[in-house]
């Protein structure tokens, strides 16, 4: 049913403007009410903080089906779902609940989540935004960099630096609502892909952060960005199978209806096996996202299984879109067949919540060491 309820909403109404938000890089106002009220911003949250009651699995289809459409509507929800929702219902305490995660989950507001800095992107633990401890309240000082959700979001998860000897173990994060004096935004950046979501830079100049903003114990936020972090990889990874599958859709249908040396594509050998290697590397895909969404439900570790579901996800992205691309011929590079852009934004799912690189370093240190 979620699947379904997604597919209808993705191929009946996110479809009409997608181009037109590519190009002028449009935020999609008006697609995210409605995912609110189809209950895609808190999907995993108890109805009792304004979620869904749904599980990982749904998350997943649903994920699948809406960036399959457009990815950039897909990144909104990931990261409210799971950087901000999770977050926030996993660590965040009563009152945070109340007074945060019933209106982000109920897609009332949507949250950002501000990690990656102009020097600390990949090597997250070398944090240079401080939060002071000033005995009532923290002062916040710093730039945060390539913020999606940044001017549209109300509320900001922080991590920032409080005990800069103790390293990565003074790290905290911050409940930071967007309209705090002293918080700049730096201007839209203009991206390759994922050009409807908007990123900035955020600035912080003497911030000051009531005490009751601090998620968990002094010192838990290192931590709890890699907890939040390793369970939003199951989002981006199903989001990079849906620009997969939605590539591999278009390939399909072209090559069906498209003729070359007296016949339709597909009945070329040359392109009948592209269209085999995408099928193959979107089921399998779609088998490591399906098995992270299960691990994670099961409240079991899902550091590896996540890792290596966004790692493979996101690269077979941009091989699958490649392909599509090349199927299309011409056609394929020019922005009416959608391909090229899906190509664009697969790019970035091998780049953000972790790098294709940075999955790697994960999966092999437990490869190796077990
Ligand atoms: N869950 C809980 N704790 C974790 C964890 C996880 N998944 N991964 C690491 N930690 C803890 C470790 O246990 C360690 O804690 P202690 O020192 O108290 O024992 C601490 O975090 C540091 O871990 P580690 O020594 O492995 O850190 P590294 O600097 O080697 O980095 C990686 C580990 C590479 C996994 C981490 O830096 C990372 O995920 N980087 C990518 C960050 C990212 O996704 N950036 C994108 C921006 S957000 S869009």
């Amino acid at each position: 049913m979620i699947q379904q309820a997604a597919r209808d909403y993705a191929q009946r109404e996110l479809i009409q403007d997608v181009l037109e938000r590519d190009e002028k890089a449009i935020f999609p106002e008006k697609h995210i009410k409605k995912l609110a009220e189809l209950g895609f911003l808190g999907m995993m949250v108890d109805p009792e903080y304004g979620g869904s009651g749904m599980d990982t699995i749904a998350y997943v289809l649903a994920m699948e089906e809406i960036s399959k459409i457009d990815a950039s509507v897909g990144v909104i929800m990931s990261i409210n779902n799971s950087l901000i929702c999770y977050g926030l219902n996993k660590f965040g305490s009563e009152a945070q609940k109340q007074k945060y995660l019933t209106r982000i989950a109920s897609g009332d507001i949507i949250g950002a989540f501000l990690l990656s800095e102009p020097e600390a992107g990949s090597d997250a633990t070398h944090q240079h935004t401080t939060a002071e401890d000033k005995g009532d309240y923290y002062l916040v000082n710093g730039t945060k960099n390539w913020i999606s959700n940044a001017n549209s979001a109300s509320v900001y998860i922080v991590i920032a630096q409080t005990h800069a000897k103790k390293t990565h173990r003074g790290i905290n994060a911050f409940i930071i609502e967007k309209n705090t004096p002293g918080i700049t935004l730096g201007p839209h950046e203009d991206k390759m892909g994922m050009r409807s979501s908007d990123t900035h830079s955020v600035m912080f100049t003497d911030v000051k952060i009531p005490k009751e903003n601090r998620i968990g114990d002094d010192g838990f936020g290192f931590k709890f960005a890699m907890q939040v972090l390793e369970a939003g990889r199951i989002g981006i990874a199903s989001q990079a199978l849906g620009i997969a599958g939605g590539a591999m859709d278009r390939a399909v249908a072209y090559s069906k209806e498209r003729k070359a040396f007296g016949t339709e594509l597909a009945n070329h050998q040359s392109v009948a096996f592209k269209l085999s290697d995408m099928a193959v590397k979107i089921e399998n895909a779609r088998n490591l996202c399906l098995k992270a969404a299960w691990l994670k439900d099961n409240h079991m570790s899902i550091t590896v299984a996540s890792a290596m579901a966004k790692q493979y996800s996101a690269d077979i992205a941009m091989e699958v879109t490649t392909e599509a691309v090349q199927i299309h011929g011409g056609y394929g590079y020019v922005k009416e067949y959608h391909v090229e852009r899906l190509m664009r934004e697969a790019k970035l799912t091998q780049i953000y919540e972790g790098t294709s690189e940075i999955q790697k370093i994960i999966i092999s240190r437990n490869v190796i060491n077990g």
